[in-house]
């Protein structure tokens, strides 16, 4: 990586040493460090005050362990985290994700991305993430409920509703928000909103479930509508994974008029040129918990590719990457490029590699990072926060209201902070630092504190 300031060199090089062997974690701070160089030159007070030393280092980062019986009675062990990266600017807010791949490198990534993002939302949220490398797949309710319970049996002690509020990510849903809920209601003996996507008859807000994908959509159509005076109506879009955040931003393109293509899951994907039937995904997916290639067994004209990937290939007008990490590689940057593909906008957090990345912007497409395109689901988040303590809800029409003049205002946030600093149209810099500027600004003005 160039790097062409002295102090952002020495920080990286000094981080590069502090933590070997942790590729997603570094791949994160790589961008932002050479995102922040144009404005750590025009702010020394940023280096006097060791800005960027204190922002690459957690604040807290805890690893547990988590026993728990499976139906047969046999034990096993897992490992839960809470990594609270950075609280300037409000408590610690981040998801928890229950996946066979959580390290402490991928909850280190996830807990630093999300300090810009919850402040790109303007929202007084912090950044954290936590969860654990149990495997839902193929449990049963009883097994996910005694898992949840143990989880929280330790969680507990350090989290709250003024303190750190977590909420779904992969593998964590509605079922498991109530489950952990339950248990730190009877752990405390309080009932205060200490987490969210919370189900709508005990603290919930509505459209949390719809947020991050509805959001997703809120920010691609004003960028379109502000570079082109175009729209989402008549594109065509694939849309990887087939989770929360790829169904409801699937749902949303096809009430905007685009055609779905293709959508996946981690085994492969389904391409129906006739346009995605929701109804059938959300059966196989919200209901039966099955695989994706049954769409294809199920609907005529749908055709099942192999690889998740091949989704990639599919010639499309938009791409929104909404599965994991690191799943749209150059390869299938440069297929979408070569089929003509104007806008890409991660619905997930940092699908895109490097290399795809970098393909994308030389090639002119308009690309939306992750920070700003999916910060809709945490946005909704920090609104169900607002109504319990409010003790008060508001409508659908509400929420979705607010949701999508925060992710508009997301938009032009990054957009000027682009402009500003000399790069018009990266919004990937204009994400690093419009987030970065917030909580930096926050973290001199309370000294060092952390
Ligand atoms: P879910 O657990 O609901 O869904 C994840 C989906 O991604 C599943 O369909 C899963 O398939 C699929 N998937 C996982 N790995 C791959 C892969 N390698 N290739 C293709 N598909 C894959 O999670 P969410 O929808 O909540 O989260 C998806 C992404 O969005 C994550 O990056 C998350 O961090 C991010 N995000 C989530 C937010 C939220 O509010 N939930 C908010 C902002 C970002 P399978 O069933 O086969 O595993
Ligand atoms: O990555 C994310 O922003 C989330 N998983 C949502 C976090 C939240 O607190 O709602």
């Amino acid at each position: 990586m160039t790097l062409y300031n002295p102090y952002v060199k020495r920080i990286h090089e000094l981080f590069i040493e502090k933590n070997p062997g942790e590729p997603e974690f570094q791949q994160a701070v790589d961008e932002v460090l050479k995102s922040l160089q144009p404005v750590i030159e025009s702010h020394p007070e940023f280096e006097e005050n060791a800005i960027l030393e204190r922002l690459i280092e957690p604040e807290r980062a805890v690893r547990f362990k988590v026993p728990w019986l499976d139906d047969e009675g046999k034990v096993h062990i897992n490992r839960g985290y809470r990594i609270q990266f950075n609280s300037a600017i409000g408590p610690y807010k981040g998801g928890l994700r229950f996946h066979p791949t959580v390290n402490g490198s991928v909850m280190q990534f996830l807990g630093f991305e999300q300090t810009f993002k919850n402040s790109l939302t303007g929202l007084p949220m912090g950044g954290a993430k936590g969860g654990s490398d149990f495997d839902p797949k193929g449990k049963s309710d009883r097994e996910i409920m005694r898992f949840c319970q143990s989880f929280m049996t330790e969680l507990y002690k350090y989290i709250g509703a003024d303190v750190d509020v977590p909420a779904g990510d992969i593998g964590v849903g509605g079922r498991e928000i109530g489950y952990l809920f339950g248990q730190y209601k009877r752990m405390k003996g309080e009932f205060t909103g200490v987490l969210t996507g919370k189900g709508l008859s005990y603290g919930g807000s509505l459209i949390r479930k719809e947020a991050t994908g509805y959001g997703l959509l809120y920010i691609v159509e004003k960028m379109l509508k502000d570079t082109a005076e175009d729209s989402v109506t008549g594109k065509r879009i694939v849309i990887s994974g087939s989770g929360n955040v790829a169904i409801y931003a699937a749902e949303k393109a096809i009430s905007l008029g685009a055609k779905v293509l293709a959508m996946s899951d981690s085994s492969g994907a389904v391409y129906d040129p006739n346009g995605i039937r929701l109804d059938v995904i959300k059966v196989i997916k919200e209901q039966e918990h099955a695989r994706i290639k049954v769409y294809a067994e199920r609907v005529p004209g749908s055709q099942y590719l192999e690889n998740s990937k091949d989704l990639y290939r599919i010639p499309c007008d938009i791409a929104l990457p909404c599965a994991t990490q690191n799943e749209l590689d150059a390869d299938s940057a440069r297929a979408l490029v070569a089929n003509g593909v104007i806008a890409v906008a991660e619905g997930a957090n940092m699908p895109s590699t490097p290399e795809a990345v970098e393909i994308f912007q030389s090639a002119g497409i308009r690309f939306l990072p992750a920070k700003a395109a999916n910060a809709g689901g945490v946005a909704v988040s920090g609104l169900e926060m607002c109504q319990d303590s409010m003790r008060f809800f508001w409508t659908a029409e509400e929420v979705d209201a607010k949701l999508k003049n925060i992710m508009e205002s997301i938009f032009v946030k990054i957009r000027d902070a682009a402009a500003a600093y000399g790069m018009p149209g990266d919004y990937v810099s204009g994400s690093n630092i419009a987030g970065f500027l917030k909580v930096a600004e926050a973290m001199v003005a309370q000294g060092i504190a952390y």
